[in-house]
């Protein structure tokens, strides 16, 4: 299939000529500028432009195969998406890198400078973003006819900078010089209203007809999502909220009343203009609803829209349409997927709950109950009016169903309500998204596990077969392949072929060689030369990594207590022989995140003292990188020696960092939480350092009562550590710290602290003995290979979305 010969396009050449001949044409024409005149934004937009065009073909080709075998189609719902930068990703995955990097010469520049103009989009918070953005990349890489859906926020995740050692945030105005990878479609905009109030139908006790308080637009772009060693270009669409021409008020901008003459415009704007910044907690305000429903809005008229191209009856609807959400962020896609159907489409009550529960599926990211998301009834009462009506409706019907199985059980009705009682009444969007959903599945098998036992247990009770698992997985293009040329090099040498990068099992065929000396040495030396470039202390010192979100339940604060305690033995014991080590932390915390906030304060503070003691400096080094974001992981992780998965047991969902360091060859420390213990059975116990208490003993000790005072008073350590804070050693920062430690700490820091010192001094025994470190490094590479979210993405297409791949045909 060639669509371009078609309409007598010629074909974009392979060659390095070729492609400096199209990316002159690209500076010229399309930046309207020339070689000697480019500003390095020209070269940049226009090598943009040249990778992009390789592949719009593709893309042409992929959707005009995907309408042609009309198929059951994945769309991701997700308020967030952590893409990382496009151009390097964009070279590998069209095959271009070796001809552009020959071909820029012409412009003067080389293609790492070029590159260096590429900013990440970060729309996202963590994980649970990132997750989004590795799914949307192995879907195509399987061959999965996929969309993304989005928003395409003005303002991504703040920028972190530290003043005085204390974190400073400042605005993320990525596009403000645009962004050249997306392609606008204006003609597919979408209406979305807000607000208002519902009236009755003539004649129909069941429809409803929603006159709206205000009209908004939302106009989608798209970015390319380019599968790995195949044709498939997916796309990722992304919404952004527009004022309507009546929004703009003529009569009063006439009356030289600028300001309110746009208000609305501006009001209906903002709906699109940042992205909130909390990390697994919900702040619960109007605006974060109103986006949520935007995108859910805006999204399933577009899903509609492509089904209707192909298909007339409702009846194919769920067969053809699979809508996955992306934790509970969209779940207002139900209750609007029903007002569609039955106030729109005019469908009878019954048909359209069948369809819509046979449409969605729900992914829950974690177990805190601070982010289990619920929306006071009269907030959604003002705003989306006829949603509530319907999730009434919903909830009404729903605990019928549990009265019918559990009868006289009003304990569990209360409990498996959709709309909460205690207090204010609230809407429980996860309670709404399992009964609106066909699978609900956790991110790893501990958190699969406890969901069922615990947060979601009445719903498991109810129906079983609904809870599923589906560990999570990263991408390994972008963090082995791009992140880590050298490594790359090596496991390519050392396995034969490149055959892991799609199949990463594969990478089980090192194992042979982890006690091959001479593949061993230059294993090393991968890891010293990306300690070398990452720049961030001596490479030859242990690089001890804590990179994620800050969050007190993560515990940076238990690290912190060991960096502290290292500290004091260094002094006390100045001639000691002590493994040198590189501590670097890198993360984010919410702006209002106080406690978080202090923790990253004396993080710097107590590595400003050791920065200043001559006795300890040689051998413990404090970094803060600021600012963390993919660009900056892809960065750290190759250069990683020992990754700490530290959460208290029982809260961390699952984790993806700890994979991207174990595939990096990276040893974990870490305790029995989210998916760190799948990681451990398929690296082995001796090749994990495992320490603290499970989610059991946590959760039986939290019941018991937990005094953190007897931890303190028991170990002199620990003491010495928690005074020399509350004394101010460090700058006189970190009491506050100290204190919650002491005092109400939620995450049993105190508990695991002596375990998880015994746990570093194990990992300082397996550094000494190098040969044995680095054998131990290969197997955690060797067997990580479950880890590629191509596999998660294979047991979500077998396992809930029951899709088959779509082949796109070659070009002749
Ligand atoms: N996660 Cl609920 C987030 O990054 N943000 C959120 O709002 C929620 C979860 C994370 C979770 O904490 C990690 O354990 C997971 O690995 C990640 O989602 C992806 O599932």
């Amino acid at each position: 299939m060639d669509l371009r010969q078609g309409i007598g396009l010629r074909r974009l050449g392979t060659t390095a000529d070729e492609f400096q001949q199209d990316l002159l044409s690209s500076l010229y024409y399309r930046r309207g500028t020339t070689v000697e005149s480019a500003s390095p934004r020209d070269a940049y937009e226009a090598l943009v432009l040249t990778v992009r065009d390789r592949l719009a073909d593709r893309r042409a080709r992929t959707a005009a195969a995907h309408f042609a075998s009309n198929p059951r189609w994945v769309y991701y719902l997700s308020a967030e998406y952590l893409l990382g930068a496009q151009l390097e990703q964009n070279l590998l995955y069209s095959g271009t890198g070796e001809v552009a990097a020959e071909a820029v010469k012409v412009l003067g520049r080389s293609l790492e400078e070029i590159e260096d103009l590429d900013v990440e989009p970060g729309l996202g918070n963590g994980g649970l973003g990132r997750l989004a953005a590795c799914l949307v990349d192995s879907m195509a890489t399987r061959d999965i006819p996929a969309v993304g859906y989005g928003i395409r926020y003005d303002f991504g995740i703040f920028r972190q900078s530290l003043e005085g050692g204390a974190q400073a945030e400042r605005p993320d105005d990525w596009a403000f010089q645009g962004n050249p990878w997306e392609f606008p479609a204006p003609d597919d905009r979408q209406v979305v209203h807000f607000y208002g109030h519902t009236e009755p139908v003539a004649g129909s006790p069941i429809r409803k007809r929603w006159v709206p308080g205000e009209i908004v637009l939302g106009e989608p772009s798209h970015m390319l999502v380019p599968g790995y060693g195949t044709e498939t270009v997916n796309i990722v669409r992304l919404w952004r909220a527009r004022g309507s021409e009546a929004s703009f008020d003529l009569s009063r901008f006439s009356a030289g009343q600028y300001a309110e003459a746009v208000q609305e415009a501006v009001r209906a704007e903002n709906i699109s203009k940042v992205l909130y910044p909390d990390d697994s907690t919900e702040l619960g305000r109007e605006l974060r609803l109103k986006q949520q429903y935007f995108l859910c809005s805006c999204s399933l008229r577009d899903i509609i829209r492509r089904f209707r191209i192909r298909n007339q009856n409702w009846d194919d609807f769920a067969e053809k349409t699979v809508i996955q959400l992306n934790d509970t962020h969209p779940t207002i896609a139900i209750p609007e997927l029903m007002r569609l159907l039955v106030d729109e489409y005019e469908l009878d009550w019954d048909k359209a709950w069948s369809i819509t529960r046979r449409t969605f599926a729900y992914t829950c990211h974690t177990l805190l109950p601070e982010a289990l998301e619920t929306w006071p009834v009269h907030l959604f009462e003002r705003l989306l009016p006829r949603h509530l009506e319907i999730i009434y409706l919903i909830n009404m019907l729903f605990l019928r169903e549990v009265e019918d199985r559990f009868p006289g059980d009003t304990d569990r009705i209360r409990r498996m309500s959709i709309i909460g009682e205690e207090g204010e009444r609230r809407v429980r969007m996860a309670h709404l998204a399992v009964v609106g959903t066909e699978a609900v599945n956790g991110v790893a098998e501990l958190h699969s596990k406890l969901l069922r036992e615990t947060v979601l247990q009445d719903f498991a009770d109810l129906w079983p077969a609904k809870f599923q698992n589906v560990t999570n997985g990263v991408s390994p293009r972008r963090f082995v392949k791009l992140a880590n040329p050298r490594l790359s090099d090596l496991i390519t040498e050392g396995i034969g072929d490149d055959g892991w990068l799609t199949d990463l099992d594969k990478l089980a065929g090192l194992e042979r060689l982890a006690g091959d000396a001479s593949f061993a040495e230059r294993w090393r030396a991968v890891k010293r030369a990306n300690k070398i470039d990452l720049a961030a202390g001596d490479p030859d010192a242990l690089t001890d990594v804590m990179i994620k979100r800050f969050h007190e339940y993560k515990r940076q604060q238990l690290k912190l207590l060991h960096v502290i305690t290292m500290y004091h033995r260094i002094r006390a014991n100045p001639t000691g022989d002590w493994v040198p080590r590189v501590v670097l932390f890198a993360g984010k915390a919410a702006p209002a995140y106080h406690a978080a906030k202090s923790i990253i304060r004396l993080i710097n503070a107590v590595g400003a003292t050791i920065a200043a003691d001559p006795v300890v400096a040689p051998y413990l080094k404090v970094v803060f990188a600021e600012n963390y974001n993919v660009t900056l992981a892809e960065r750290i992780i190759p250069a990683a020696d020992l990754s700490e998965q530290i959460s208290l047991a029982g809260k961390e969902a699952s984790g993806t960092g700890n994979m991207k360091l174990a595939l990096n060859g990276a040893l974990t420390i870490g305790t029995l939480d989210g998916a760190n213990i799948e990681i451990r059975a398929r690296v082995g116990e001796d090749n994990f350092f495992l320490f603290g208490l499970d989610a059991f003993e946590a959760a039986e000790m939290r019941i018991r009562g937990y005094h953190p005072r007897e931890f303190y008073d028991r170990d002199a350590e620990l003491k010495t550590a928690l005074d020399s804070i509350m004394s101010g050693a460090f700058g006189g920062v970190g009491h506050e710290v100290a204190e919650s430690l002491l005092g109400w700490d939620e995450y049993l820091t105190l508990v695991d602290y002596r375990s998880y010192l015994e746990s570093q001094d194990e990992v300082e025994a397996a550094w000494r003995d190098r040969d044995r470190w680095t054998r131990m490094s290969i197997l955690n590479t060797a067997h990580s290979g479950f880890f590629s979210a191509d596999r998660t993405v294979s047991d979500y297409a077998a396992r809930i979305w029951r899709v088959a791949p779509v082949t796109v045909p070659r070009e002749d």
